[in-house]
C-alpha cells in the first residue's frame, strides 16, 4: 500500500470503475468522481460529484483532501463527439486543460490522460502503425485527444508536470456497459449472444480494430504509472496493442461456446470511423520503456467475458 490518494474523473464509465477497484488494492486513499450520481460498480469507492468543467471545484478537493495523483478519465467518446462535437470539444478539451493547468498550480506529483487509437486516420499506415507517423484524426474525438496529447507533452516540458499517456485500443469488459464509441459493438455482441438473441452488428463484419481486454488495459495503466520517469520517453502517450479482429471473427469465436449464436450486420456512420483507424498497432517503445506485454488474445478474452456474463458477478 502506498501512501497516495488518487482521484478519479469520469469514474462512473467503463474504465473508471475498473481502474477504480485496481488503484485501490494499492494505494491508500482512491476518491472517484463523476459529472453524475455513483454507479453500483464503484462499490464502496469513496465518491464525490464533480464536473470537470468547474476548475475551481477541482482544485478545492485536490487541495482538500491532499490529492497525489490524478487519473482524468472524463471524456465523450468517438460516436457521440461525431453528433455532439460543441459538446466533445468543451469536456475533452477544456477539461483537460483545467486538470492540467490545476494539477501544475497544486503541485499534483503525477496524472493519467487516456488517449485513444482516434488520433490516428486515413492518412496512418494502418497495419503495424507506428509510434510516430502521420496523425490526421477523422473524427471530432481524434482531434481533441492528438489536442490533448499534445498539451500533455507541453505540461511535461514547460510545467514540469510529469503527466503520463497510453492510446488505447477499443476496451473490453464486462463490469460497466461500454457507450458512445466505435468499438462498443466487441461489448454489447456478448450481452446479445448470452440472452440467445441475433446481435445487430453496426460494423461490416471484415472491420478489423486493435482490441484490448479490460485486465490488460488496467495493468498498462498501472505499470506506466509506476515507471521510473527516466524510463518514458514518449511525453505524448503510447502505442498500446492487445489483439486485432473483425466482427466475424469474434462470431466465430463466441459460436465455439454457443454454436446457436447469430449476428446480422448493419453498418452505420460507425463504419467511417472504423475504417480511418489501425487495424493494429506497434507498441515497440512501451515494451522497451515500461515492459508492456499484453496476457489477453481473441479466445481468452471471449472464454472469459463469457464465464462473467453468464454468471452475474456481485459487487
Ligand atoms: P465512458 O463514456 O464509459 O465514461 C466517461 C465518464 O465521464 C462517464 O461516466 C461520464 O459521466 C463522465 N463525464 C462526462 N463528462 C464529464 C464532466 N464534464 N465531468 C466529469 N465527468 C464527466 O468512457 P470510458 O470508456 O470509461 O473511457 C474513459 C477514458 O478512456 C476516456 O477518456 C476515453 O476517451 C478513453 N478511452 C476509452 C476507450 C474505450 O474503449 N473505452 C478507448 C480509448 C480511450
Ligand atoms: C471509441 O470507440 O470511441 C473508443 C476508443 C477506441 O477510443 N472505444
Amino acid at each position: 500500500m502506498t501512501n497516495e490518494t488518487i482521484l478519479i474523473t469520469g469514474a462512473c464509465g467503463q474504465l473508471g470503475t475498473e481502474l477504480a477497484e485496481a488503484l485501490r488494492k494499492i494505494h491508500k486513499r482512491v476518491i472517484a468522481t463523476d459529472l453524475k450520481e455513483a454507479v453500483p460498480a464503484l462499490g464502496d469507492t469513496e465518491f464525490r460529484k464533480l464536473d470537470v468543467l468547474q476548475p475551481q471545484e477541482l482544485a478545492n478537493l485536490i487541495r482538500s483532501e491532499n490529492v497525489t495523483q490524478v487519473y482524468h478519465l472524463a471524456a465523450i467518446l468517438s460516436a457521440t463527439g461525431e453528433q455532439k462535437p460543441d459538446l466533445a470539444w468543451n469536456i475533452n478539451t477544456n477539461g483537460l486543460r483545467n486538470v492540467l493547468e490545476v494539477c501544475t498550480n497544486l503541485k499534483v506529483k503525477r496524472v493519467f490522460f487516456p488517449s485513444s487509437i482516434a488520433v490516428f486516420g486515413n492518412s496512418t499506415p494502418n497495419i503495424n502503425t507506428p509510434q510516430y507517423t502521420a496523425i490526421e484524426p477523422n473524427t471530432v474525438y481524434g482531434i481533441t485527444k492528438q489536442a490533448g496529447e499534445q498539451w500533455c507533452q507541453w505540461y511535461f516540458k514547460n510545467k514540469g508536470l510529469d503527466v503520463r499517456s497510453v492510446r488505447y485500443p477499443g476496451l473490453i469488459s464486462y463490469k460497466t456497459q461500454a457507450g458512445g464509441g466505435t468499438t462498443d459493438y466487441a461489448v454489447e455482441i456478448f450481452y446479445d449472444a448470452v440472452a440467445g438473441n441475433t446481435y445487430k452488428c453496426f460494423l461490416k463484419e471484415d472491420t478489423v480494430l486493435p482490441m484490448m481486454y479490460m485486465p490488460d488495459a488496467v495493468n498498462a495503466t498501472l505499470q506506466l504509472m509506476e515507471a521510473p520517469t527516466e524510463s518514458l520517453s514518449v511525453r505524448t502517450s503510447y502505442n498500446l496493442a492487445g489483439f486485432s479482429f473483425a466482427p466475424k471473427d469474434i462470431v466465430a469465436e463466441i459460436q465455439k461456446h454457443l454454436p446457436e449464436f447469430k449476428t446480422i450486420y448493419e453498418p452505420d456512420f460507425r463504419q467511417q470511423i472504423a475504417e480511418s483507424w489501425p487495424q493494429s498497432i506497434d507498441d515497440t517503445y512501451a515494451q522497451k520503456d515500461w515492459n508492456w506485454q499484453p496476457k489477453f488474445n481473441l479466445d481468452k478474452t471471449v472464454a472469459d467475458m463469457l464465464q462473467h456474463i453468464k454468471v452475474p458477478h456481485s459487487i
